[in-house]
């Protein structure tokens, strides 16, 4: 008989997990409206590295390793979501680079969140959250959250997110949308 606990390595540099890992890459041409200008379609945004083979339905994890780059003066981020189970939350360590969190409530309510290497972030359930690289290496977090969470793209694709996050003078401004 065995316990079977699920040991598995990270690289904490670069944000690689040991074999097997599903991997899902992200590119422009993958986030089209996100971003308030287009750029080149093939452009690789963030690729997001997930265990294979897990046992639990409770919780599980992914790596997300965000490149550094913009979109006019737009940062590099995440599509976002909100999670389909009204009452899945999510955690995030953040083991490299530096950005910030996009939180809003299904009332419109905006928030962020730093993010650099030891950053803790609790998204609460109900927050549609995405994440920005504003820095100038890859930003690599990893996110602890119940697989049967779901992620709703549409009600973020159908009103947005509020506010953009845009270089204003060499430094990362908050700006309506
Ligand atoms: C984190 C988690 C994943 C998510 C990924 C990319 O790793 O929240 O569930 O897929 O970030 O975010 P998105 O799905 O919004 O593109
Ligand atoms: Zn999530």
């Amino acid at each position: 008989m065995e316990i079977g606990a699920f040991v598995r390595g990270i690289d904490l540099s670069t944000g690689e997990l040991s074999p097997p890992v599903k991997e899902m890459v992200r590119t422009l041409g993958d986030m089209k409206g996100c971003y308030a200008v287009e750029g080149e379609e093939s452009t690789v945004v963030y690729r997001v590295l997930q265990p294979e083979g897990q046992m639990s339905k409770e919780i599980t994890y992914a790596v997300t390793v965000l490149m550094p780059g913009k979109v006019g003066n737009e940062y590099f981020m995440t599509k976002g979501h909100f999670h389909k189970r009204p009452e899945a939350g999510e955690i995030y360590l953040c083991l490299r680079g530096e950005g910030l969190v996009l939180l809003q409530s299904r009332l419109g309510l905006v928030e962020t969140a730093q993010m650099r290497r030891g950053s803790i972030v609790h998204v609460p359930p109900g927050t549609a959250h995405r994440t920005i690289n504003t820095g100038s290496e890859n930003m690599i977090f990893i996110a602890f959250y119940s697989p049967d969470a779901g992620h709703d793209y549409e009600s973020v694709t159908k009103s947005g997110f509020a506010k953009r996050v845009v270089e204003v003078d060499g430094r990362a401004e908050l700006v309506d949308r």
